[in-house]
């Protein structure tokens, strides 16, 4: 099943549009994790199990794994076998933010679907669309272009004005005329700014997906996020979240306050969804 389709079945089956991030972090981990052979992978499968039913994907950031190396690699492969075998209905989104020549985005466009075999990447678009060109092919994939980040400074080049409005319209008008060939490009755009994804899913349209991370830690509210983008199907969105969620405690039993979190937090996006 391609991307789009496997989201859009996941949406409605968990009536979510909550996303949660995988981005352990050693210094973080619950202290009895520490000392464990694989402390990524066993974290993040009682994360996993814990939310499943309440998630419409699962968002690992391979910038935590590659960090430490051979081993967290081989954990980042372990947490996404793990998803597709026991969860295959749930997406994967690889946090992958690369971009480089098209040549060398092959070799990451191997790693991502063929090795770990994930539903979908997130991409940087200043190279241009040739040089996207490996990712865009992959048909069934979901290719998730950063457009509005949410880090403080990202105005630095993305609000450029460009022939009279902001450059990271430019980017949404490109990705929706001319990369978006196959239908298999969504939009990354922060929940720390409503005012641009109000301007960008006009521009982008209703049936565009938009991944928005930047909520709580980075201070983005779900009310806001959702008036400013819901599509009239009351969906639309991938909204993440991690540091609240896989972070509710350090104790042992560190899964039960990640649901309790993620419940939370599914249920207020909900809440809004109705409203809208
Ligand atoms: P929060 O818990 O929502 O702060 O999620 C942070 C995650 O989203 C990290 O994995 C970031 O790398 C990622 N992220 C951003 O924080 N801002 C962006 O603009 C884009 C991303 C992303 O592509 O996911």
């Amino acid at each position: 099943m391609d991307f789009q389709r496997k989201l859009a079945a996941s949406w409605a089956k968990n009536n979510s549009l909550l996303c949660v991030g995988l981005d352990p972090n050693m210094d973080k981990l619950p202290q009895h994790l520490r000392a464990d052979k694989t402390p990524f992978f066993t974290f993040n499968k009682a994360i996993i199990d814990s939310v499943a039913d309440l998630v419409c994907a699962f968002k690992p950031n391979s910038a935590f794994y590659e960090a430490r190396g051979a081993d967290g690699i081989a954990e980042l492969k372990m947490t996404c076998d793990y998803i597709r075998e026991k969860y295959p209905e749930i997406p994967i989104i690889l946090d992958f933010k690369r971009g480089d020549i098209g040549n060398t985005n092959d070799h990451y466009n191997k790693f991502a679907f063929d090795y770990l075999q994930v539903d979908a990447v997130t991409v940087q678009p200043y190279q241009g669309s040739q040089a996207v060109q490996p990712f865009l092919d992959r048909k069934d994939k979901g290719i998730m272009v950063l457009c509005r980040t949410s880090n403080p400074g990202s105005e630095e080049f993305q609000d450029l004005i460009v022939d009279g409005r902001k450059l990271y319209l430019q980017v949404a008008e490109n990705v929706r005329d001319e990369w978006n060939a196959n239908g298999n490009c969504q939009l990354v755009v922060g929940a720390t700014d409503p005012a641009a994804m109000a301007g960008i899913r006009a521009l982008a349209g209703d049936s565009m997906v938009v991944l928005v991370p930047g909520l709580g830690a980075q201070g983005g509210e779900p009310g806001p996020t959702v008036k400013a983008g819901l599509n009239p199907a009351g969906t639309g969105f991938i909204i993440n979240s991690w540091r609240e969620i896989i972070y509710a405690s350090v104790g042992q039993n560190f899964a039960t306050p990640a649901r309790t979190k993620s419940q939370q937090t599914h249920d207020e996006i909900n809440k809004y969804r109705e409203k809208t």
